[in-house]
């Protein structure tokens, strides 16, 4: 049996490694190469790191283009009525002149850094016209031919699609966004103006709002010159709802309206320290979304979000969710020095110039397409008494049935079914002793789970359902669609995290995870010697999925597990090797297989 997986070229990176490739000897910047393809390439500044040695030379070196990261925002320009400060604002813009760097401007309207004043006013419709129209061509009209772009709204549509409730918009209504548009254009009819939000860089709900939002400020021929996508992405994206195709059909649509459409904001996080597997990971991202915004005549820019790995907005996240000191997810480590993410995004310049590449990046579109074989054997059982075949890898799991399983935590009726055990992970603490062992079978009736996990220190009670992911607990995955490539979750696919706080014995399970609300899962959770098992079923034949086990019938299947330590996960351990980055809850196509065994063949 030979099975192909589309994103498996993760395996060749494990292969060849980062420091098989030649030297990175071109020593053209940055900013010529983007240039030479007239396009920009940013950063995002803060004035108070402009002093610390590196910085501004790094700036002024590799980029063309300036976004200040927070010094055009309501409560600094405008902290109290009328009163408004420049200073900040000044300084950044002079070192963009001096430096011949465009500036972007970010951003004259937004639901965070809004002054008190204002948030907590009680204005009339009128009112809060007034001020917007006071505040807009202040700022505006005082960097008038200066600022050549300005994010005029910056998230107006929250995370259900739906228009954000911010003080702008219940002081005013829908229509602030017209209206402020309006405004900024009066203050300057030469400043090419924005909507930008985050979340919504490919094909999804909160793209499509935002599509249809600016569809009609377009027939309406509000002023309204271009869509910033953020880009605050998290490692491995690419392979997924950011795929080239993604991206491409997004700028695409977008462009079509006639919208110029920047990446404004990029980065990409990912959980603990970054390992040269994760730094390579993130350089194809890096060349990814670079090289589908340039070769795409509607997209005009590249902005990253920082310049230096010691100065992201994710080391000190107000949402503590991202919150990672070690995180590194910028072109330029703490040094400044170049990483690979940057030789990768020069690449794709270079590539457009038919110059030659310095890494193996450059590959075009391919690198989202590659597919590599995973040689299958013949199912062997390695010892006489298992009631199905050894697994292949992280590839494949033989699921005995017809077994019968009580869901009781004792793992007696387990016995002979094969048992995997998974210790490796993208995130790991020093010393890890945390380990995964696993099994499935099936019966009539339900198909059943058993993890039993080695933890020295079962960790919960900390998070609710809401956040279950954050602390101790053992993730199942299934895909019964039948289409394993799918990349989106849909009706048959589920993904069912149970939590370790079961061991409290809670009225109703813990649980949580992607469609799991649809499994009408049942678990139990009881502490072992050295940790705690996890016993859970699902049905086999509900509203949701019909799962049909027969010999050697597949399905797509994927375990992890969540441990912690303390306030938040430090451990995640993944069973496919289709899932470098903790993409699973996003992506099905990266599950492994999981194929029903029938023991009386
Ligand atoms: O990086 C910015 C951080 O320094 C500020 O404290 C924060 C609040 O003003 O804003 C951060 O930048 C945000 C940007 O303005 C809009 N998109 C999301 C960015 C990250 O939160």
């Amino acid at each position: 049996m030979l099975f192909r997986h589309r994103f498996s070229y993760v395996l060749f990176l494990f292969i060849f490694g980062w420091a098989s490739l030649p030297a990175q000897e071109d020593t053209t910047s940055l900013r010529e190469l983007a240039d030479a393809n007239n396009f920009f390439i940013g950063a995002a500044v803060y004035t108070y790191h402009l002093d610390t040695p590196g910085h501004e030379a790094t700036l002024s070196r590799e980029f063309n283009m300036l976004t200040p990261e927070n010094e055009a925002k309501m409560c600094e320009v405008q902290p109290r009525r009328n009163q408004f400060d420049f200073n900040r604002l000044d300084e950044l813009v002079n070192f963009a002149e001096a430096n011949d760097m465009v500036i972007r401007g970010h951003t004259l309207l937004w639901h965070q850094c809004m002054p008190e004043w204002f948030a907590n006013g009680d204005f009339s419709r009128e009112e809060a016209i007034g001020i917007m129209r006071d505040h807009i061509m202040t700022v505006v009209g005082r960097y008038k031919g200066r600022i050549r772009y300005w994010d005029v709204v910056n998230e107006a549509i929250d995370d259900n699609s739906q228009m954000r409730q911010t003080p702008w918009q219940q002081f005013i209504g829908d229509d602030y966004v017209e209206i402020a548009f309006a405004f900024a254009h009066e203050a300057d009819p030469d400043a090419i103006l924005f909507y930008n939000d985050y979340g919504a860089e490919g094909l999804n709900a909160k793209s499509d709002a935002i599509y249809a939002m600016v569809s009609d400020l377009v027939e309406r021929d509000v002023p309204i010159h271009g869509v910033g996508l953020q880009g605050h992405f998290t490692v491995g994206d690419t392979r997924n709802w950011v795929s080239p195709t993604n991206l491409g059909a997004n700028i695409d649509r977008l462009g079509e309206l006639g919208l110029e459409v920047q990446l404004t904001e990029v980065d990409f996080r990912h959980d603990g320290d970054a390992s040269d597997d994760i730094l390579e990971l993130q350089a194809r991202d890096y060349y990814s979304i670079t090289h589908t915004c340039l070769i795409n005549p509607h997209c005009t820019a590249v902005v990253t979000w920082g310049v230096s790995d010691q100065f992201t907005w994710l080391r000190n996240s107000n949402l503590g969710f991202f919150n990672n000191p070690n995180v590194e997810p910028l072109l330029f480590d703490e040094e400044y020095d170049a990483k690979p993410a940057y030789h990768a995004v020069a690449d794709a310049f270079r590539e457009e110039l038919g110059l030659d590449p310095v890494t193996e990046f450059a590959t075009g579109n391919d690198a989202t397409e590659t597919e590599i074989a995973v040689n299958i054997p013949e199912p062997t059982k390695s010892d006489a008494l298992q009631l199905a075949p050894d697994s292949v890898g992280g590839a494949v799991y033989y699921a005995a049935f017809p077994i019968a399983i009580v869901l009781d935590g004792n793992t007696d009726d387990w016995v002979n079914i094969p048992r995997v055990t998974v210790t490796d992970g993208p995130t790991l603490p020093m010393d890890n002793d945390t380990a995964l062992t696993f099994a499935v079978a099936a019966d009539n009736d339900n198909l059943y789970f058993l993890a039993e996990v080695q933890d020295s220190q079962i960790v919960y009670g900390n998070y609710t359902t809401s956040e279950w992911y954050r602390e101790d607990s053992v993730e199942f995955y299934l895909n019964t669609t039948g289409d394993l490539e799918a990349t989106a979750y849909q009706a048959g696919i589920a993904q069912i995290g149970i939590m370790a706080a079961n061991l409290a014995q809670p009225e109703s399970l813990l649980y949580g995870g992607n469609n799991s609300d649809q499994s009408q899962v049942s678990a139990i959770v009881v502490e072992s010697s050295g940790g705690y098992v996890v016993e859970a079923l699902v049905p086999l034949e509900t509203g949701f999925w019909s799962i049909k086990p027969a010999h050697m019938e597949t399905i797509g299947f994927q375990t992890h597990l969540n441990g912690s330590s303390g306030t938040d996960r430090d451990t995640k351990l993944i069973w496919s090797i289709f899932d470098v980055a903790d993409q699973s809850y996003n992506n099905p196509s990266l599950f492994g297989r999981l194929v029903f065994w029938d023991v009386n063949e």
